[in-house]
Formats: C-alpha cells, sequence, structure tokens
C-alpha cells in the first residue's frame, strides 16, 4: 500500500468541489432546508487556530447534514469594517480599504486550504456598498418606522488628538495615543430603540432551548429587568428628588439620598459651588462604566440640602452625590440603606452615617447593626412601623400600595439596557444616509441615491474623522429643499453589520437587501456557532434587528439563530525569558532561550494571542500535514466547549490516523464466497448510529473516539464482504471530518460520484439491540451465579451453562435438581 499524499490531494479535490459548485446552497430545491453558521471573520489578516476549529466544527455539521439529505446553506463572509483597519492607515499608512481587501485575500486562500464546504457564490463583505448600502436602506426603514432617533449623548474626547476615541481606546481615563486626560463631549447622535424591545428580547429567551444557559443568563442580566418603586422625596429647598428603588421594603433604614454627579440638582449646585464643581469633575474621571463604578471607593459629596422621610417628615436625610450613582440608570437618584446593601454600607461607613437594621436575618433584631458587610438575605421585617412582622415580599407591596394611594409614588419597571447608540465618529464604517440642512433639519436620503459610497481619497495623517475634513464628499443640496446642505459623516457601529449579515446570506438581490421569502426559507439559522466573546451584544443585537424587521412587516421570523453552540479557545504554552520577556516557542530551543543562552521560564498554557507570542500559524502546519490531519486534530482530544491545548505531537498523532485510515481504505478486497462477520456488522451498525448522534449534538471527539474503535475493528477483522462493507461506510463516516482523505478513498475504491454528494450509511436498527445478555441463576429462588449469553440463546444451551457452573456444581452437590425453571434472556431457576 501506499502513503495518502495529503497536498496533492488537498488540492485536487478543492478544486473538484470549486468546479462543480458542490457546496452552492439552491434556494427551493425541493430538500429540507438546514443552514448551518460560524460567526463571519473579521479580516484582520490572517486565519488563527480559532477560526480553524471554529470553522472545522461548523463544516462538519455542514457536510453532515447534506449526506443527509438535507440542502445546506453554509456561507462565509467578511465583518470588514471597524477601527483596526483605520488603526492601519494611520499606523503604516496604507488605505483601510486596500488593508481590508488584501486581508480577505489572504484569509479566503487559507479557508480555501482547508477544504471548508463553504458557499464562496455567496460571499459577502460588509465594506462593499453592495452590501452596506442595502444597509442604509433598511437604516432608513427603521427611522421611517421610528425605531431610530437623534439625541445629545456623551463621547469620549481626546482634547490632544481631538478626536472622539472608542471606549476601548480610553485606557485609565487618558487616550491611547495621546495620553492625555480624556473629556466627556456632548455630541448629537443616533439610536436605535432597542429598548421598545426589552421584554420580548428577555421572554424570547426561554423558548432558546438549544442555546447554553450561560448566554441566556448574560443576556438577561444585559437587559437587567428590575422591578420596584420610583417617589419622590420633598427636599429642604422646596424642590424634590425622585429615587428608584428594588427594596421599597428597607425604607425604613434609609439614612442617605444620593444623586448622580450629571444629575440636574448635582449640575446646579456645580453652578454656584465650585467645591461641588470639582467633586464633579472628579467622579467623571474615575470611569463611568457600571464594572469601574462597581471597583472604585465610594465617594460622596454632602449637598447640604436634607430630604423628608415619605412616612415621617421629621426624619431628615442628608442628600449626597455620590460616584456610585448612575446617571443613565432608573432616575439617578437613590436612598441608601446602609444595613442592607453593601455600596450604601461602605459609603455609610466612610461617612459615619447611621446603619439600621431593617430586616431581621431570625438572629438579630437589634436596630443598631454591627455586622461587618451588609445583610442582603431573606428575613422579616423589623424597626419598620407597620411592616414589622412581614416578609421581604410583602413589605415591598405594602410600601408600594400606601406610596401609590398617597399619590407620592408608584411601582414601576426599569432596565438596564440602554438604546443602541450607533453612532461613530469614524471613516472606515457604513455612511449614515442622512442629510443636514439649515432650514429643514434631518432630512432621510431618498433611496434611489443610495448607497452612500465612501470617498476613497482619504488622508489618516492627522487625527480625527477624515470624512468630515474632506473637501467635497459631505456638501450636498439638500433632498428636501435643495437648498446647501451637508451629509452626516458619522458611520455606524460595526455592530450594526453583523446585525443582518446572515439574512443577507440567505438571500441577496441586487436591489433590496432581502426578499422575505427566501430568507424564511432558509432562517432562522439552525445551528450557530461562535465565541462566547459575542454571547451578549452581537447576539442580542442580531436579535432585536430580526425583531424590528418582524415589526416592519418585513421578515417573519421570531428569533435568528435556533441553536448556538460556543466553542472553547485554543490554547498553547507560553515562554517567558529569565527577563520576564514573552518568548515565541522558535526562540527556545530545549528550554534556552536562544539569543541569549539563558534558561527560559516556562509559562501556563494560554489563550494564543500575539502579545503573548504563543500562536501557531495555521499555514505552516497544513502544508506539513495536511487540511484533514489539521481538521482531525481540531476535533479529537478536547469536547469542543472546552480548551484545547495545542500540541505538536497532537497533530503528528493526527497525522499517523489519517494514514492509518488510508491502509485500510486502501487494503484489497476481500474473495468472493468468502462469509459474512455478524460481530463486525452489528460494531458497524452501532458506529453509524452513534456516530450520527454525536455529530448531530456537536460531541465531535465522541465521534472520532467511535471512529478509532471501529477501525480498530475492522484491522483485527478477517477479510469477509462484512468487512469491505465496514471499510466503504468508514469512508462515509470520515467524510465530514476528513474529506479530501474520504474522495481520495472513495474515487480508488471505484465508487461513482463524489463522497461529499454521498448519503449517510443507513442504520439497521436490528443490528443496534444488544448481543449479549446477563442470565441469573437462581438455586430455590436465591440469586447464586449469573452467566453472560448470546441473546437468545436456547433453553437447552441455558439450561446446561447453569448447570456446569463450578458454583452450581459445589451447591447441589452432584444431584440433579428437582426441576427447572428457564426464562429466556433473563434467569434459571433451579429447584432442588
Ligand atoms: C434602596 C435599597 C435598599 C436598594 C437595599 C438596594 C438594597 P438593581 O437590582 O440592579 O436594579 N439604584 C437605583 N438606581 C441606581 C442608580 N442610578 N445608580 C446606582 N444605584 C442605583 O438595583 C436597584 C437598586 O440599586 C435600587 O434599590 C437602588 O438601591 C440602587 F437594601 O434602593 B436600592
Ligand atoms: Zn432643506
Amino acid at each position: 500500500t501506499t502513503r495518502f499524499d495529503a497536498l496533492t490531494a488537498d488540492a485536487a479535490w478543492q478544486k473538484v468541489w470549486d468546479d462543480r459548485q458542490t457546496f452552492a446552497a439552491r434556494d427551493n430545491s425541493g430538500k429540507p432546508q438546514s443552514y448551518v453558521l460560524e460567526m463571519f471573520p473579521y479580516p484582520s489578516g490572517k486565519i488563527h487556530m480559532g477560526h480553524v476549529r471554529n470553522y472545522t466544527m461548523g463544516d462538519v455539521l455542514a457536510r453532515f447534514r447534506r449526506m443527509r439529505g438535507y440542502e445546506v446553506l453554509h456561507p462565509m463572509g467578511w465583518d470588514a469594517f471597524g477601527m483596526p483597519a483605520e488603526n492601519a492607515a494611520m499606523e503604516q499608512g496604507v488605505h483601510p480599504g486596500g488593508w481590508t481587501r488584501a486581508n480577505i485575500a489572504t484569509m479566503k486562500a487559507q479557508l480555501k486550504r482547508l477544504g471548508f464546504a463553504l458557499d464562496w457564490s455567496r460571499e459577502l463583505a460588509t465594506c462593499e456598498p453592495d452590501y452596506y448600502g442595502h444597509e442604509q436602506s433598511l437604516f432608513l426603514d427603521l427611522l421611517a418606522a421610528g425605531l431610530v432617533y437623534r439625541k445629545e449623548s456623551s463621547v469620549n474626547w481626546d482634547p490632544v488628538d481631538m478626536t472622539v476615541l472608542a471606549n476601548e481606546q480610553v485606557i485609565d481615563g487618558r487616550g491611547w495615543r495621546s495620553g492625555a486626560l480624556v473629556e466627556k463631549r456632548k455630541l448629537s447622535q443616533w439610536f436605535l430603540r432597542i429598548t421598545d424591545f426589552a421584554d420580548d428580547l428577555l421572554d424570547g429567551l426561554g423558548a432558546l432551548e438549544h442555546w447554553p444557559d450561560k448566554v441566556r443568563l448574560m443576556q438577561e442580566n444585559w437587559i437587567g429587568k428590575s422591578q420596584g418603586l420610583k417617589f419622590r422625596f420633598d427636599l429642604s429647598d422646596g424642590e424634590t428628588v425622585e429615587v428608584f428603588t428594588t427594596r421599597p421594603d428597607t425604607i425604613f433604614g434609609a439614612s442617605f439620598v444620593a444623586v448622580a454627579a450629571d444629575h440636574p440638582i448635582a449640575q446646579a449646585l456645580a453652578a454656584t459651588n465650585a467645591d461641588a464643581a470639582a467633586f464633579i469633575d472628579r467622579c467623571k474621571r474615575g470611569g463611568t462604566t457600571a464594572a469601574e463604578i462597581e471597583t472604585q471607593e465610594k465617594l460622596g459629596f454632602d449637598t447640604r440640602i436634607t430630604a423628608a422621610h415619605p412616612f415621617d417628615a421629621t426624619l431628615r436625610l442628608p442628600v449626597y452625590i455620590a460616584n456610585f450613582v448612575l446617571i443613565e440608570y432608573g432616575t439617578g437618584a437613590v436612598f441608601g440603606v446602609p444595613a442592607h446593601d453593601q455600596r450604601d454600607f461602605e459609603f455609610a461607613t466612610k461617612y459615619a452615617l447611621p446603619i439600621r437594621r431593617v430586616v431581621s436575618d431570625g438572629d438579630h433584631t437589634d436596630p443598631a447593626f454591627d455586622g461587618t458587610e451588609a445583610y442582603t438575605g431573606p428575613g422579616t421585617l423589623v424597626n419598620s412601623h407597620f411592616l414589622d412582622g412581614m416578609d421581604i415580599e410583602d413589605a415591598k407591596r405594602a410600601v408600594i400600595t400606601r406610596a401609590e394611594a398617597g399619590g407620592w409614588g408608584h411601582g414601576s419597571t426599569v432596565y438596564r439596557l440602554r438604546d443602541w447608540g450607533v453612532s461613530r465618529q469614524r471613516y472606515w464604517g457604513t455612511p449614515i444616509p442622512i442629510i443636514h440642512c439649515a432650514a429643514c433639519g434631518a432630512v432621510p436620503v431618498p433611496k434611489d441615491q443610495l448607497p452612500i459610497i465612501l470617498p476613497e481619497d482619504v488622508s489618516f495623517d492627522i487625527p480625527g474623522n477624515p470624512l468630515d475634513r474632506h473637501p467635497t464628499w459631505k456638501h450636498v443640496a439638500c433632498p428636501a429643499c435643495g437648498g446647501d446642505a451637508v451629509r452626516e459623516t458619522d458611520t455606524l457601529d460595526t455592530f450594526a453589520d453583523s446585525s443582518w449579515y446572515f439574512i443577507r446570506f440567505a438571500s441577496q438581490p441586487k436591489d433590496k437587501p432581502f426578499d422575505k421569502a427566501v430568507a424564511e426559507s432558509w432562517l432562522p439559522v439552525g445551528q450557530y456557532i461562535g465565541g462566547v466573546e459575542h454571547a451578549i451584544l452581537h447576539l442580542l443585537y442580531a436579535r432585536f434587528w430580526t425583531r424590528a424587521l418582524k415589526h416592519m412587516g418585513m421578515l417573519d421570523i421570531a428569533e435568528p439563530f435556533t441553536g448556538l453552540f460556543t466553542q472553547g479557545m485554543v490554547t498553547h504554552e507560553t515562554y517567558k525569558s529569565a527577563d520576564g520577556r514573552w518568548l515565541s516557542p522558535d526562540e527556545v530551543n530545549d528550554g534556552i532561550e536562544t539569543a541569549t543562552g539563558t534558561p527560559i521560564v516556562p509559562g501556563r498554557v494560554e489563550k494564543m494571542s500575539k502579545s503573548k507570542k504563543n500562536t501557531v500559524d495555521p499555514t505552516g502546519i497544513v502544508d506539513r500535514y495536511g487540511a484533514d490531519a489539521v481538521r482531525w486534530f481540531m476535533l479529537s482530544d478536547s469536547p469542543p466547549e472546552r480548551d484545547l491545548p495545542w500540541s505538536e505531537s497532537g497533530i503528528e498523532g493526527a497525522w499517523r490516523f489519517i494514514q492509518r485510515l488510508w491502509r485500510l481504505f486502501d487494503g484489497d478486497a476481500a474473495e468472493p464466497g468468502q462469509g459474512g462477520d455478524p460481530a463486525l456488522d452489528r460494531k458497524l451498525h452501532q458506529t453509524i448510529h452513534g456516530i450520527g448522534e454525536d455529530i448531530g449534538s456537536l460531541a465531535f471527539n465522541k465521534a472520532v473516539a467511535k471512529v478509532y474503535e471501529l477501525a480498530t475493528a475492522i484491522e483485527r477483522a478477517a477479510p469477509s464482504p462484512s468487512r469491505d462493507n465496514a471499510v466503504r461506510d468508514l469512508m462515509l463516516m470520515v467524510a465530514p471530518m476528513a474529506p479530501h482523505l474520504a474522495e481520495e478513498a472513495w474515487a480508488a475504491s471505484g465508487q461513482d460520484g463524489l463522497i461529499a454528494d454521498a448519503p449517510w450509511p443507513a442504520v439497521d436498527p436490528t443490528l443496534l439491540v444488544e448481543d449479549e445478555v446477563t442470565i441469573a441463576i437462581q438455586v430455590n429462588g436465591k440469586l447464586r451465579d449469573t452467566l453472560v449469553m448470546p441473546k437468545g440463546a436456547a433453553r437447552d444451551t441455558v439450561e446446561a451453562a447453569a448447570l456446569a457452573s463450578d458454583k452450581i456444581v459445589r451447591l447441589l452437590d452432584g444431584k440433579p435438581p428437582r426441576k427447572v425453571i428457564v426464562v429466556p434472556d433473563r434467569l434459571v431457576n433451579l429447584v432442588a
């Protein structure tokens, strides 16, 4: 037998698949349709191992479903807008478009080299006008439907670079390039009304049973629905302040009121009080994201205003400006209950405010709270007048009832979810199709003027948005009055691009974003596979976009992705030099840093990343071992949801197994007239069944293990038609995982057509049943021994075997039993 020449086979079969358009999905083919999708990549430069793992998994499923008779849509494209292209433009002086398109060409070639069963005829790149033009059209539809609005909102402003920064570009409050202290600036920006769908997005999670629980929980927390009470405190200066609480039951434990730095009360005070103004400034520098606020020291500024307790106006609570109160949540103002809220506890401790117990944990009822942290558990109300003795839920209801009856408050639901700000002061994104006219305001661009194409002649030598300073691009006539007007120079958040790309894959007419009926024939995506880093925003935005389209009558799909799988990462060893620099594996030889000759410090096994220099470039590996060995390695060692440690020995093992399969496939057929092999038949059909189940549930490592077992069984079997049959079916079963090997073997064994087009082998259900049974032997009704017998063994065979058992012979002491009862496949009872 010969060696499997992977490099030749890979190229040959990839060309055949390409020439024949084997994996082009046909609309309305009459077959049941199945949509398998992996998250499309950002064209950053090269494919990395994480991509290889992700796309291999999707590929196995897509190929498997094809073999099971589905018309499969398995497309690929490029999430091609975004910051890295602009950074490259600034750092290397290349055009973002040129940089992006060159990366796409490189990465596409790399994906093709792995032999993925992708429908390249549907390839799209979000940076091309034939994609983003349709997105502009959808934006106008959303605008017309009232789902888009414009609002003043603050951005991160770098005063040295004179540019708006994305959140990721603000590091410890400073601009990432200039190092200048970042300021907040108000800009008029566009928002999508995702909050209109907050309840629906939450409720819909319940039906997503093929999503990981952790992802559903993350979405739920992000939406953050809270039920509680909004009510007004009367203030000593004659004003009122409205607060939101989820714990109205704790109202008698209140010891202060706190407002956010951006709250009107704080702003008004700052106008006349320099200390207050300085405090507010300080709050803003500390960072304003919820996560940052959570970790900061709790700081307050006493306004000297007091608030009257709603149930006892003689009780006065000090009003603070506090850095832990968020302006965008609830009402931007709270009352603090130090005994039962940890932030309030820290705050009260720092400013020596009363800490009063109002919820008893069962052991403590004393109003003086002596814990070292807030008590937030269940309990009974104490020290709370008319609430005393109630449980928390009853007390909440009682307070809300009183507030509503007294007209000073009402039960209220608030969400953490905010409307989606989509304006980016960037060049490399979808231009927002709006024209600003002094006379007419913000005018939508008429659809027949779409797409609004990004100008190519832009410069990145100075910071800021090149669209804004382009000499001509933005100057246009107003579509409404014909007067002088300017284009919107903001572009859309790239999350908008990825919110509907899966719809465009399903249907891509020239003249509109998608055809409703065709898109609906493919959607929803039955299996979506990608990284858990997209578990919140991308998935939420895509779910929102789908709902918005449904709301507008454009697409009747409830959820975009009914099945979701988040794969684990590819990890690798890290190395550090003696003085703490990360080293790449090829800078190290036998524990020594080659350049310096000093011993290295072995690091942990971590996610492959450029910064830790522990990446392995797939290209070199594929060229050395062939696509199938790489694919095999990606599937074999770890469950797909777990991390996969890359190892040289692992990929070599995969290569050796590919060769071993080839030797099996390339062997001689049995002589005519040879008999069957029932044990092998049974093993084969159990394997067909098992691998089908495993691939269907994405348990690829289990499928691989079953291939190993069957291969071993075949190797050990004597030549027979059963063995030939098992070899042939094994080719079919490895076809989704090692498709080049499978095609080569299929052709070499004289089979017609492509194995990619062949049906999955059929299971004979009669061969799935267990072939052996355990039979109990009783003497006078007492279990004395067991026998393992072939299933369905004849009565006298079983009886003879039972009487021959050593234990039974000893028990019966040589005498024949008086009576023998045989229950087939179950038991033998001997009456002595
Ligand atoms: C009084 C109270 C007593 C509270 C107690 C909690 C415990 P969730 O559940 O996350 O919705 N809060 C309200 N608005 C806020 C804002 N803009 N910034 C910071 N904190 C705010 O949280 C709701 C609780 O967070 C509210 O209930 C309020 O504090 C605080 F024992 O009111 B609570
Ligand atoms: Zn006008």
